[in-house]
């Protein structure tokens, strides 16, 4: 039987063998070719050499447009930040942060707000009320009457999304209902069955019958400021970026400057003043970073 070269993703890596989907969805057990030297992620892309019956040699890794630390995935598009509605009450200081950290790993944010059958907590109500109307990806959902959730499959299709947010929040019912099978334990099981099983597994993207792939591990549900200089921090804030021309100097840090066209807008409300704090908080960690080891 002649070889054969194929394309395709790594959806996991289980018992020392990698599966690759590829561009027909047929996924293939790989051994791994001893020259390839790095560590292969869920989420990379790849060349096999096809050996007929779903079997390959998984040959090399194609260059990666980002990597990810928690959850551990290469090539992720999408972050969806998973508040709820209600029970938990969302956290505005989390999602902030995680819009950070989701534009500094240059993915772009969802903000799902789950438990629409919920009534809404006052900070969800803030979160409905600001970031859709300030350019932001927001999406309502309810695993429980499938609200929203064809909106989420379609936003999914043919990208790779990986999931943050507190817990609770329903980052494994939505996974649930978006993959038919995928069979990913929820609160409710895991407190009778019990915490810290299954906690060395690795990451596993899996396909979505309408496209696209979601990782089965949670990101960070604490926040963990990236590691940037502080005066980068307000690019990753798309809704300052309206502002800045009112900014009297370039470098302006939005911070203790006069004649600040963002602060201006937090005073006239058009930037909402717990999202100005919340880079403030974050700023001054920076700051106080950057003091530490200069
Ligand atoms: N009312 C309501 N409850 C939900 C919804 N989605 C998830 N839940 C419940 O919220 C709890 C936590 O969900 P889970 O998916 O484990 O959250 P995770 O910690 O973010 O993975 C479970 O009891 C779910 O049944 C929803 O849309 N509406
Ligand atoms: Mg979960
Ligand atoms: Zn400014």
């Amino acid at each position: 039987m002649k070889d054969e070269r194929v394309g395709g993703l790594v959806l996991k890596n289980y018992g020392g063998f990698y599966y690759v989907q590829d561009s027909q969805k047929v996924v293939y057990e790989c051994k791994l070719r001893g020259k390839v030297k790095k560590q292969v992620l869920s989420g990379d892309r790849v060349l096999i050499t096809s050996l007929g019956n779903q079997c390959g040699i998984l040959e090399s890794i194609l260059p990666r447009r980002n990597e990810l630390v928690r959850p551990r995935v290469a090539n992720a598009d999408l972050l969806l930040i998973v508040m709820a509605n209600d029970k938990p009450a969302p956290s505005l200081v989390l999602l902030d942060g995680l819009l950070v950290n989701a534009y500094f790993n240059n993915l772009i944010p969802y903000i799902i707000i789950n438990k629409k059958d919920l009534p809404e907590d006052s900070r969800a109500a803030m979160i409905g009320q600001y970031y859709p109307r300030s350019g932001f990806n927001v999406i309502r959902t309810s695993v429980h009457t499938g609200c929203g959730i064809d909106e989420l499959r379609a936003v999914i299709k043919e990208r790779i999304a990986v999931m943050a947010g507190p817990s609770g929040s329903g980052k494994s019912s939505l996974l649930n209902s978006l993959v038919a099978g995928a069979g990913i334990r929820t609160q409710e099981v895991s407190n009778k069955i019990g915490r810290g099983r299954h906690t060395t597994r690795h990451v596993e993207l899996y396909p979505l019958g309408s496209g696209g792939w979601i990782a089965d591990t949670p990101g960070f549900s604490v926040l963990n400021t990236p590691d940037m200089e502080s005066h980068r921090l307000a690019d990753y804030y798309p809704d300052f970026q309206n502002y800045t021309c009112g900014c009297k100097f370039g470098d302006c840090l939005h911070y203790r400057e006069t004649d600040c066209g963002v602060k201006d807008a937090v005073t006239d409300g058009r930037v909402a003043q717990f999202r100005y704090q919340n880079y403030i908080a974050i700023l001054e960690k920076l700051i106080q970073n950057e003091r530490c080891y200069s």
